[in-house]
């Protein structure tokens, strides 16, 4: 991408700015990502949306949108200073909508970029794992009550177990007998846990667990952190839409817990933390439990190994696909986040008894 390109993308936007240097930030596995700093010296988020990924894009800005305009309104007790660095802030264009369709049909959007702030792709310290179950739970908190009629469902069956199952029958159908025997002793753990991870996918059909405003993509490197190390803002609000509360407090948790890169090649780096487990569900619980059901709450461990599950299964599958959906660095990549996933869920299967004790116990404790 040149410079000049974005900067005449950049210049669509409503703002008084002058366009200087980019960087690009190649932390997500969907969208290009470029911080722009201007002139003045602010600095903007640039976003180009993968409309292969998401194929309303219109619609996935609304819900963005929306859904900061919600938390504005949570948050109004707060200053206007402190407002910009807890929610995010989308730029217009000069044509009054939230997102620019450049001359090849790429959808380009700006977000003001929250200076100052902190991400972190694996955490090692109990703090921030505290803190982002704090963040995460007060997201999860504070859109309880937005009307998730609003939202359009921005990829259908994100997280739909069957779903995510059949897409794999169907790239293990097409697979090159190559790419199937790298892949054997994964594909024979899909089937093992078959049962095991419709479990949720069955409460939820049955609606005894029921649907709320989720995020969808609750990994940690989607946490803004201040300098202290203390939550600021959740961040990459595309996935936005209803869902159960599980998927966010497990796609933290695979994150958070992973003792290694969800990319990791070396597996014994790849272990389940038990004490960042404890002081997530002690933040997020914290922040959430006065509106989760006893049902909600007992199935928050199994939310963490399904989660898990969930991404092992589909990097599985687009390796299985030739890698036609994750973006990767080479031929292998999909397989070793895939074989980094499936460690991670034998490593917090065998901690499974206290996970579900310390829920239980944290929970006692707050009556
Ligand atoms: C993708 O692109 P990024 O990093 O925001 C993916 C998530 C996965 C994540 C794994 C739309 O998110 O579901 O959890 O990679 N997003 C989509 O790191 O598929
Ligand atoms: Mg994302």
């Amino acid at each position: 991408m040149t410079a000049e390109k974005l900067k005449f993308i950049f210049e669509q936007f409503d703002h008084i700015e002058v366009f200087k240097t980019f960087e690009e930030l190649s932390s997500g596995h969907i969208n290009d990502t470029y911080l722009v700093t201007a002139d003045s010296r602010r600095q903007f988020i640039l976003q180009r949306i993968n409309e292969g990924v998401f194929k309303d894009v219109p619609g996935l800005i609304a819900n963005k949108v929306s859904v900061s305009q919600h938390l504005l309104k949570k948050l109004k007790q707060l200053s206007d200073d402190e407002l910009k660095r807890r929610v995010l802030t989308f730029v217009g264009t000069k044509k009054g909508v939230f997102y620019y369709k450049d001359k090849e049909g790429n959808f380009w959007n700006v977000m003001v970029y929250i200076e100052g702030s902190l991400t972190f792709e694996t955490v090692n310290n109990e703090e921030i794992a505290y803190e982002g179950g704090k963040l995460f739970g007060e997201f999860l908190n504070l859109t309880s009550d937005f009307d998730a009629r609003k939202l359009i469902e921005v990829i259908p069956n994100f997280h739909n177990m069957a779903f995510r199952y059949s897409q794999f029958d169907n790239a293990l159908k097409e697979a090159s007998e190559q790419r199937i025997e790298q892949a054997k002793s994964l594909i024979k753990i899909t089937q093992d846990l078959k049962e095991e991870m419709h479990v949720l996918q069955n409460l939820k059909d049955t609606g005894k667990i029921k649907l709320r405003v989720t995020h969808n993509d609750t990994k940690i490197s989607n946490a803004l952190f201040d300098t202290n190390k203390k939550g600021l803002c959740v961040i990459d609000t595309d996935t936005v839409m209803p869902g159960i509360i599980h998927y966010d407090f497990g796609d933290a948790i695979r994150t958070i817990c992973n003792t290694a890169a969800e990319d990791e090649k070396n597996l014994e780096l790849v272990q389940f933390n038990l004490q960042f487990y404890k002081a997530y569900v002690k933040g997020f619980l914290e922040k959430t439990s006065s509106s989760l059901s006893p049902l909600e709450i007992k199935y928050l461990p199994l939310g963490a190994k399904t989660m898990t599950f969930i991404m092992a299964l589909r990097f599985l599958t687009d390796f299985l696909n030739n890698d036609v959906y994750y973006k990767t660095e080479y031929p292998e990549h999909n397989l070793d986040r895939s074989k980094n996933q499936f460690k991670l869920i034998e490593s917090l299967s065998e901690q499974f008894k206290e996970m579900e004790e310390y829920n239980l116990n944290f929970l006692g404790s707050l009556k």
